[in-house]
């Protein structure tokens, strides 16, 4: 029988390419584990990065400045980032781009060009951007846990999905010279809290504790609750950001129009999403997959069911934080 020959050398070239000869020491110098989409991850102030987060990480802590105004959209990936900039961006920006307009920036732009990332578009590549001509709000959105003087909008999303739903886009953007990685695999890691950012439960406690402690900074988002009534997070949401929806605005419909605006059918079918390239190289379209809450019964087997139901009630004991009805689905 053929070996098949991994030629993983390549990645691992890759995986440091752009990174300084300090940074990457200090990398070098972390506990690592196999990457899903890169050779490996590295445990960076307790979460699992890769070499080019860690960089822009470390820049945005050293060089980004928060202003009262700013806000930050705070997520673990997969949990809704692309659906929650869309409507934070939307409802900041509706007097500035009507909702209506068929000109809206969110028919031509993808939410992530809209919302940069800090560690993915602000800071990545060794670059410090001047930020203080930006209109305000400034809008950012970060996948790290940053304690910051603005506003941070958090959302989270039940782990099972989660789970599935990176694991299916892993799968579309592994190189293939990274060799196999089973579902097994991947979800022995993600039960270890081995996967980006990871561990999820810490991810989400720490945005769940600072929500209860800090209200008027910090608001909590679910997945699940924005798909039941999405209309009234969008209200919600405009409450937390300081720009209430008027009467006339109601009666307009203003709040179902964005709801609409950033539906999933509406952002999956435009041409944008449909070919662009947003963040580093991978195809917008992955990011419109099903967006259904409950198709973890497609994937994963009893035990697997299990194991994370046992994991996600010991992490979340005693916190408030809970799924409910999640394994009914
Ligand atoms: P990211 O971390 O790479 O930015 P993120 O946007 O957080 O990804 O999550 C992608 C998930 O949100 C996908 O879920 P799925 O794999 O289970 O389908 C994607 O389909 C879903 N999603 C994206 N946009 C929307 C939207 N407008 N409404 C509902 N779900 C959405």
């Amino acid at each position: 029988m053929d070996i098949l020959y991994f030629p993983k050398e390549e990645e691992e070239e890759k995986e440091f390419q752009g990174i300084t000869k300090n940074c990457k020491e200090l990398i070098l110098s972390l506990p690592k584990v196999k990457g899903w989409r890169t050779p490996n991850l590295y445990l960076f102030q307790r979460f699992w990065c890769q070499p080019k987060e860690i960089q822009a990480i470390i820049s945005a802590q050293t060089h980004f400045e928060a202003h009262d105004s700013d806000v930050i959209i705070a997520t673990i990936p997969k949990s809704g980032t692309t659906w929650l900039k869309a409507l934070v961006f939307a409802i900041v920006n509706r007097r500035r781009f009507d909702v209506n307009s068929i000109d809206h920036p969110l028919l031509r732009s993808n939410p992530h060009d809209l919302v940069p990332f800090l560690e993915y578009k602000v800071y990545a590549d060794n670059q410090v951007p001047n930020l203080s001509n930006l209109d305000s709000p400034r809008l950012f959105a970060s996948h790290v846990p940053y304690t910051s003087n603005c506003k941070v909008v958090c959302i989270c999303r039940n782990p099972f999905d989660t789970f599935v739903s990176i694991w299916h886009f892993m799968t579309n953007i592994r190189p293939n010279n990274l060799g196999p990685f089973s579902l097994e695999e991947a979800f022995d890691m993600y039960c270890m809290g081995q996967v980006g950012y990871g561990p999820y439960w810490d991810h989400m406690l720490g945005y769940w504790k600072e929500s209860l402690n800090s209200p008027q900074k910090v608001m909590f988002l679910k997945y699940e609750d924005l798909k039941e009534d999405v209309n009234l997070q969008v209200t919600r949401l405009a409450e937390f950001l300081g720009c209430l929806f008027s009467a006339q605005e109601k009666r307009d419909h203003v709040v179902e129009d964005i709801t609409k605006l950033c539906s999933f059918q509406n952002m999956k079918n435009l041409e944008v999403n449909k070919d662009g390239k947003s963040i580093l190289n991978f195809d917008n379209k992955g990011l419109f997959r099903k967006g259904e809450v409950g198709d973890w019964v497609n994937l994963l087997s009893e035990e697997m069911v299990e194991r994370l139901s046992q994991i996600m009630d010991e992490k979340l004991a005693g916190t408030g934080l809970e799924f409910p009805n999640i394994l009914k689905s």
